[in-house]
Formats: C-alpha cells, sequence, structure tokens
C-alpha cells in the first residue's frame, strides 16, 4: 500500500487520480482550456477529476445514452454543480438566487442533498462559468464540495432547545474555513481572479493538504443531542455538542465512519465512528485538523476503494489511531461524556426557540424543490424567500426550516403555505422518515431507481402499513440506486439498494438514533417481492411488538438479523 510519503519519495508510484492531482498545478490542469473548447460537450478526461475539487461532476443524461449514440453523437454531456453550505444555513437573499440560478442553468430544479448542499443538474458546459459566477456573487460558492478534501461541514440546523446552537455553527465555520484549500485555482478559473505571484505556486499554496490533497473525500458533522440530525456516525469525523449548564462544555468526537461499499469486494463495508474520547471546544480545531492530516500522511494512496479513513483506522488500530492523534496534536483526550440521542430524523412543523423566535420544519420529498402542474413547491418557497422574513435551513435529512421567524411573520408563512396546499400534514409518517438519493437520471453509478421511485412505491407500502394500524410509526426508511450509501441506507430501520433495474437488496434493523448498523435481510427484490416482505413483516410487528419497541429493534428481537448476517452483500 502507498502512503503519501510513498508518492513523494517515488512519484511514479502516483498512479490515476493521485498523478492527475500531484500534476494538477494545485487543481488547474487544464481546466480553462477544457471550457474554451466548443468542439465538445465534455472537458479532458483528467479534468473531470479536478472539477470535482471545484464542486462540479460531469454527468451524461443517461436515458438519451443509446439514442445518441444510434445517431453518432456524443453523449449528452452535462454537467452538476453542488453549493456547499457550512452547517446548512442560508438567507432568503441565497434562496433567491438558488432559484433563480437553476431556472437559468439548470433543468430548473434545485436538489436539496444529504449533506445540506444545493445541487444544480444538467448546467452545460458553456453556462459552467456563468453560473459558477452567479452562485459566488450570492456569497456562496462550489469550493470543495467534492473531491478528495474535506466537504460541506454538517451541523444540526434545529436551534429549538439549543442556547447553544449558535456557537456550535460558528465552530462549524470556523473548522469549514481551517480545511479549506488555499489554492487560488478556483478564483483564477471560475472568476476570473489574476495569479497574484504568476507562474507555479509556492509549495505553502496548500500547507494543509499539500498538492496531492486527500486519498479520498473527507466529511465532518456536528450535532447537538437529542436530534442526531446530521447522522454523526456515518462521518469520518462526527462531533457531539456537549452542554453544561447552558454551555458548550465540548465535543465527544467519533472517527471512521462512512457508508460506502463495493458490492463481492469484503475489502469494503459501511461502518460507524467510534467515539473515542471528549475534547473542549478551544482544542477543536487543532484535533479536527490532526485527523485530517493523519488520513493524509497514512491514508492509502493506491487503491481508492479502501482508502476512506475508516480503512485507516481499521488497519492500524484505534489505539494507534488515538495515541498519533494525541502525539500530533499535542492534546490529551478526556473520557466521553454521557449524550442521549432521541432520532437522526428532522422535527416537522412550527416549534419555538428559547429566544422566542420560530421555526418551521417543511418536509421536502427527497430533498427535491421544483414546481408541477398540481405542486407548486418552488414557487411557494420563493414566495416565502420574497417576503425576506426567514432564513432557509438545510437539513442532512433534505428537508428545509423555515428559521428565526417573529411572532408578526408567522401567519404569513402560514398563509403563503396553505395558498399553494403545501402540508406536512399530506404525508404519512414513513414518508417523512424516508430518504433517497438521486440516482438516475444523472447519477453514473446508479443501477437502480432511488428518488424518482421510492415516492410512487410507499403510496403503494402506506396501504399496508394502514392495514396493520402502524400508520403512525416513524419508521425511517431509505433507498438508494447503488450500494455507495448516498442516503445512509445502512443504519435505516429499513433500507433498499439498488442492484440492478428494478431489483434492490433488503436491510432491516438500524435504529432510530442512527447508531447501529442494520443488516441484508434478502437479496435482489423485485416490487412484488419487497410489498409482500413488508406485509409479513408488518403484520408481525403490529401484533408482536412490545410496548414502545420501534420497527428496527423489533427485527432483532425476532431475529429476522442476527450479528451473524453479513452487514452487506
Ligand atoms: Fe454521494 C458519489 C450524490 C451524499 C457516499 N454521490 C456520488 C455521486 C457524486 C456520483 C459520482 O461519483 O459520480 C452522486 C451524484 C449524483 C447526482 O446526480 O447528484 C452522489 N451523495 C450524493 C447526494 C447528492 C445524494 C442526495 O440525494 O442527497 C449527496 C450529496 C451530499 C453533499 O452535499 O455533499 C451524497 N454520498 C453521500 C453520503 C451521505 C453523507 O455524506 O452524509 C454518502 C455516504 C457517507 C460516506 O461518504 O461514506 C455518500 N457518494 C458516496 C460514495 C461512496 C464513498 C465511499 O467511501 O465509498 C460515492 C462514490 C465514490 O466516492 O466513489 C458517492
Ligand atoms: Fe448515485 Fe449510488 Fe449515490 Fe445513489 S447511492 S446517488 S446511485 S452513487
Amino acid at each position: 500500500m502507498n502512503t503519501l510519503d510513498d508518492i513523494r519519495n517515488n512519484p511514479e508510484k502516483a498512479v490515476g487520480v493521485e498523478k492527475i492531482k500531484a500534476d494538477s498545478n494545485y487543481l488547474r490542469g487544464t481546466i480553462n482550456e477544457s471550457l474554451i473548447d466548443r468542439i465538445t460537450g465534455a472537458v479532458a478526461e483528467d479534468d473531470t477529476q479536478l472539477l470535482k475539487f471545484h464542486g462540479i461532476y460531469q454527468q451524461t443524461d443517461r436515458e438519451l445514452g443509446s439514442e445518441r449514440k444510434q445517431q453518432k453523437l456524443e453523449p449528452y454531456f452535462i454537467f452538476m454543480a453542488r453549493v456547499r453550505v457550512p452547517g446548512g444555513i442560508s438567507t432568503s437573499e441565497q434562496w433567491l438566487a438558488m432559484d433563480r440560478i437553476s431556472d437559468e442553468y439548470g433543468n430548473g430544479t434545485v436538489k436539496l442533498t444529504t449533506r445540506q448542499a444545493f445541487q444544480f443538474h444538467g448546467i452545460l458546459k458553456a453556462n459552467l462559468k456563468d453560473s459558477i459566477k452567479k452562485i459566488n456573487d450570492s456569497l456562496l460558492d462550489t469550493i470543495s464540495a467534492c473531491g478528495d478534501v474535506n466537504r460541506n461541514v454538517m451541523c444540526s440546523p434545529n436551534p429549538l432547545n439549543a442556547d447553544i446552537h449558535a456557537e456550535v455553527n460558528d465552530i462549524t465555520h470556523q473548522i469549514s474555513r481551517h480545511l479549506t484549500p488555499q489554492s487560488p485555482a478556483y478564483h483564477e478559473i471560475w472568476l476570473d481572479k489574476q495569479l497574484v505571484a504568476g507562474g507555479e505556486p509556492a509549495a505553502e499554496t496548500e500547507p494543509l493538504y499539500t498538492k496531492h490533497y486527500l486519498p479520498r473525500k473527507f466529511k465532518i458533522a456536528l450535532v447537538i443531542p437529542p436530534y442526531n440530525d446530521t447522522d454523526i456516525f456515518t462521518n469520518d469525523i462526527g462531533l457531539i455538542a456537549i452542554e453544561e449548564n447552558g454551555k458548550l462544555a465540548g465535543f465527544n468526537i467519533a472517527v471512521g465512519g462512512g457508508m460506502g461499499n463495493t458490492i463481492g469486494d469484503e475489502r469494503t463495508y459501511p461502518r460507524l465512528g467510534t467515539i473515542i474520547g471528549f475534547v473542549e471546544p478551544g482544542n477543536i480545531t487543532k484535533v479536527v485538523e490532526s485527523v485530517v492530516l493523519i488520513q493524509r500522511d497514512f491514508g492509502n494512496r493506491e487503491d481508492r476503494k479502501i482508502a476512506r479513513l475508516k480503512y485507516t483506522i481499521d488497519n492500524k488500530g484505534i489505539d494507534w489511531f488515538t495515541n498519533a492523534l494525541e502525539t500530533r496534536s499535542n492534546i490529551k483526550l478526556l473520557p466521553e461524556k454521557p449524550y442521549t440521542f432521541k432520532s437522526n430524523q428532522d422535527v416537522y412543523g412550527w416549534g419555538k426557540d428559547t429566544a422566542g423566535n420560530w421555526h418551521f420544519g417543511l418536509f421536502i420529498e427527497n430533498g427535491r424543490i421544483r414546481d408541477t402542474a398540481n405542486f407548486r413547491l418552488k414557487t411557494c418557497v420563493r414566495k416565502i424567500a420574497e417576503k425576506a422574513i426567514c432564513d432557509f435551513r438545510l437539513s442532512g435529512n433534505q428537508n428545509l426550516i423555515l428559521g428565526n421567524v417573529i411572532d408578526q411573520n408567522k401567519p404569513i408563512i402560514d398563509a403563503i403555505l396553505s395558498e399553494y396546499e403545501i402540508s406536512n400534514d399530506n404525508h404519512s409518517a414513513l414518508r417523512k422518515y424516508s430518504l433517497a438519493c438521486v440516482a438516475l437520471n444523472t447519477c453514473p453509478l446508479a443501477f437502480a431507481e432511488a428518488e424518482r421511485y421510492l415516492p410512487g412505491l410507499i403510496d403503494k407500502i402506506d396501504k399496508i402499513t394502514l392495514a396493520n394500524g402502524i400508520e403512525k410509526d416513524e419508521i425511517s426508511l431509505r433507498m438508494t440506486g447503488c450500494t455507495n450509501g448516498c442516503a445512509r441506507p445502512y443504519n435505516a430501520e429499513i433500507a433498499f439498494v439498488g442492484r440492478a433495474p428494478g431489483v434492490y437488496n433488503m436491510y432491516l434493523g438500524g435504529n432510530r438514533e442512527g447508531s447501529r448498523l442494520n443488516r441484508l435481510y434478502k437479496e435482489m427484490l423485485k416490487e412484488p417481492e419487497i410489498l409482500k416482505e413488508l406485509e409479513v413483516l408488518f403484520k408481525a410487528y403490529a401484533t408482536g411488538r412490545k410496548e414502545q419497541e420501534t420497527f428496527g429493534d423489533f427485527t432483532w428481537r425476532k431475529a429476522y438479523v442476527t450479528d451473524q448476517i453479513p452487514i452487506t452483500a
């Protein structure tokens, strides 16, 4: 296995993405040339990797694939831009800007992601630069929303019962700023800024990352109990804020979470973060930085499938890791502090914080903001934004909180929601606690549908929960179009993971707190089999559950899943 030292000492060992990064002149590559090349709608192959560090993915419209091939045309290339929003809080002006950009350059929809970001799909190469400029004009950006760097830092957007929310949100921004790549490439390429020094940038251009950046993507989330609404155990670093006497005492730190795995490759697996201790607020940035640096130096630079921090930790051992962290940061971790999570889901409807402001949790199915003939969600939210009476908080569950509303503005929001018939009450409990990743038509890795299919499947599942009298149960159900785990399926009570068109593996047994991995229950199910399985399971649950027992707990007690069953296929 090659580490950073190996590829530094033997540059020929840096192959594939490692070579592209190292040779990219700090993320410039030939992106500028690619953008002005009008012969193709794509960018040069190496630039597709570098674009990710700028928050952009080259994709194709998959449904047009065979038609274009028959016509001997190149694939219909489109780009996805991901706008990071550390902590998820945006202003009404920013919301309006995102709304406009989606119409002007994208496919008319705004996607709220499972990591509190905005995504635009369907941007053509010719419009890429203008769209990124417009995003920056709104004081948001796409820097390091993707790529082998730290991604959007998540923080619970829900301030309902937490006086420490503002402080934890500040720390989120502090961590995000500290870990943002320093290369001026982004500003040069997208915002036409001149290179200050000219020529080859000095080595200290990326004092933290170096020109090799990280071996793989890196994810951090902060959370304030009792909500685990950023699902911290699925992150490389999860920070659990601990409140004592109304003040932020510090954070329990969990390391090594991640969901991705590859079918048939037993070296890969989903893993939940391990809590290794407690850190005081003044030390948190240093400790987080040290985790990143350990991963930079010891992560696998040879095989990207096993390059995430979870594998570095399991490879070296958690004790080695904790020692390395304490040595590098020169900070001794304190013993973990007690905390309780109630749920990893969102709070819906109106709630008042301790400062007297109102917050409205609005269910957005799979995070897609769009208008259809009968459901004008996008227009409705735009009308609210035009009033400039609230902020717009993206949740890690693809939902929206209309935040910081004063008493007299509450009826204005209620009136607009009711004018457009947008209400959380229109949805079943199961739907409100469901998540689906984008999958088709844009995700190149999708084997099966997720976002476009789950709503219709839930219509059918709702009939089964109703027939069994469990329609009010907040069972978490997550679906992804492949095993990568973008909707965090492996800690849900029920999950469907796409294996082929219309075919899913079924998992059972996560818990409501997001702190237990589920287990593979059945493989390669089609819809009739999925519904049949659920009929049997829900009937057994409705008749055989103990008082207050959740569905996930029930599946373990009744041994539908056990520790002997593999976590993945
Ligand atoms: Fe993801 C790759 C969409 C959250 C694990 N993810 C992708 C790509 C970019 C496909 C690609 O590489 O070409 C998908 C783009 C689809 C599209 O058209 O938009 C994609 N991931 C998403 C989003 C949009 C899903 C959503 O419906 O909200 C989420 C964007 C988050 C953001 O704003 O940054 C998204 N992805 C996640 C999460 C959940 C999380 O982070 O909380 C995970 C699991 C946690 C983890 O990282 O382990 C996740 N995505 C992956 C992986 C597997 C990583 C691994 O370690 O193996 C890939 C594939 C890869 O990296 O090779 C991937
Ligand atoms: Fe694409 Fe798979 Fe992620 Fe879904 S889970 S968005 S199909 S990579």
